[in-house]
């Protein structure tokens, strides 16, 4: 409580997506004390500061660096990442393919706001083609990740997205995320009435999450239509649900090794 007022906008959506993870660790009865969350730089990254629970609010870009030293260290805790766009997929692209495939069970959840938020508006590995950011006044040329699917197809074994808009999903996305022995990755798509939407004239935060609501397909509705009926749209829902090696206990079998032979 000594942290609030908080430091988000009005009508920011990251307040939303926080207590969404909130309320799937409430949901999943874990012990507060066993869960860690850790988060690099940025507006969604100040998350943690609001949460009690171990936190650990790191650099830019390096939040998965710290949570697998957290996770190696102290297996038995829950890590949670909670992270930008700009933080998972730019400075941190590097530190979140290699978690994937390590199948480390930490769950990442990427605040994606499509922009940097807390550095004033410039454009993010997110930031649609052809959108305004302060670096990109005449429109982004580059062509942005779809972090979902780029998560999983470096090897995360839970990959999810869910919305601001879509809440109450968001919040069973996560738990089944935290459920998941090894890397998941659940996008939420925040709301950024500051920078994205104001650079970009997509009105007010409440019709932006109006546009998360008509815009949003459920991946399985999706499968019954046309690529023309899915044409503008984008996909929520649970992507991809397997099972795989995880990365401490493969660790741990190597220690029980070593400790047995000496
Ligand atoms: C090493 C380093 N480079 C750059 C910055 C400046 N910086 C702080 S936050 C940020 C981007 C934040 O964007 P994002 O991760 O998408 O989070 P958001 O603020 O939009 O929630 C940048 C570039 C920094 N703090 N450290
Ligand atoms: S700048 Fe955008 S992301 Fe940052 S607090 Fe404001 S609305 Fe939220």
């Amino acid at each position: 409580m000594d942290k609030l007022p908080h430091i988000w906008c009005p009508g920011c959506g990251h307040g939303i997506l926080m207590r969404a993870i909130a309320k799937a660790i409430e949901n999943l009865g874990l012990d507060k004390d066993k869960v860690c969350i850790v988060s690099g730089i940025g507006c969604s990254s100040r998350a943690p500061g609001y949460m009690d629970f171990n936190t650990l609010h790191t650099t830019h870009g390096r939040a998965l660096a710290f949570a697998t030293g957290v996770k190696l260290a102290r297996p038995e805790l829950e890590v949670i990442v909670i992270t930008g766009d700009g933080d998972a997929a730019a400075i941190g692209g590097n530190h979140l393919i290699h978690a994937a495939r390590r199948n480390i069970n930490i769950t990442t959840i990427v605040f994606n706001n499509n922009i940097y938020g807390m550095t004033g508006g410039q454009y993010s590995p997110t930031t649609p083609t052809g959108d305004l950011g302060t670096t990109a006044p005449y429109g982004n040329i580059d062509r942005p990740f779809d972090i979902p699917k780029l998560a999983a197809s470096a090897g995360a074994t839970y990959v999810a997205r869910g919305t601001a808009y879509h809440a109450n999903q968001l919040v069973k996305l996560v738990e089944k995320g935290i459920q998941n022995k090894g890397f998941s990755l659940i996008e939420g798509v925040s709301v950024c009435p500051t920078y994205y939407g104001r650079k970009n004239k997509k009105g007010t935060a409440v019709d932006i999450m109006k546009w998360q609501r008509d815009h949003a397909v459920d991946i399985k509705v999706a499968e019954k239509l046309s690529s023309e009926q899915l044409e503008g749209k984008f996909l929520i829902g649970e992507f991809k649900n397997t099972t795989e090696p995880e990365y401490t206990e493969e660790y741990q079998k190597i220690i029980d090794r070593f400790i047995k032979e000496r």
